[in-house]
């Protein structure tokens, strides 16, 4: 009796925590669901914006901000009906994260902040194509010799 209710309670348990160890594999799952996407690094400095990529796929993008100046900067995103920017500043230091879902074609990111974008904070985004085009044009090559 005491034998059977002790198995059972084991069982329970075990039953219990693979339940949840399910539910936490699935959250895991969910999550990195959540972050897929594209992900642009924008470091912000005195007076450009330097991207670690132009291009992106339509779908969600994250753009990750650091301020890498000694100035507050913000980030403004613009194009195509779009138009989102991080509320506020971020100080010298810091980071911001601005997630926007882009469409195909280009995008104008600027710091909205003063005249920063004049100053030269402004650059533009485009959809990435795996596609190049070819314009089919035969290089009449010029003859220069001589190379060796
Ligand atoms: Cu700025």
């Amino acid at each position: 009796m005491h034998r059977l209710t002790r198995t059972r309670i084991a069982l329970t348990v075990l039953l219990v925590s693979a339940a949840m160890l399910g539910a936490a594999v699935a959250a895991l799952v969910a999550r990195a669901g959540a972050t897929a996407g594209t992900n642009i690094t924008v470091t912000e400095r005195e007076y450009q914006l330097t991207l670690s990529r132009k291009t992106y796929k339509p779908g969600t993008v994250t753009f990750v901000v650091h301020n890498g100046g000694k100035l507050a900067h913000s980030l403004a995103i613009r194009g195509r009906g779009v138009s989102q920017r991080i509320p506020g500043t971020i100080r010298p230091g810091g980071h911001g994260k601005l997630v926007v879902h882009l469409s195909g074609g280009t995008y104008t990111l600027i710091c909205p902040i003063d005249s920063h974008a004049k100053l030269g904070m402004k650059t533009s985004i485009h959809t990435s194509t795996a596609m190049t085009t070819t314009t089919g044009r035969t290089t009449t090559g010029t003859t220069t010799g001589g190379w060796g």
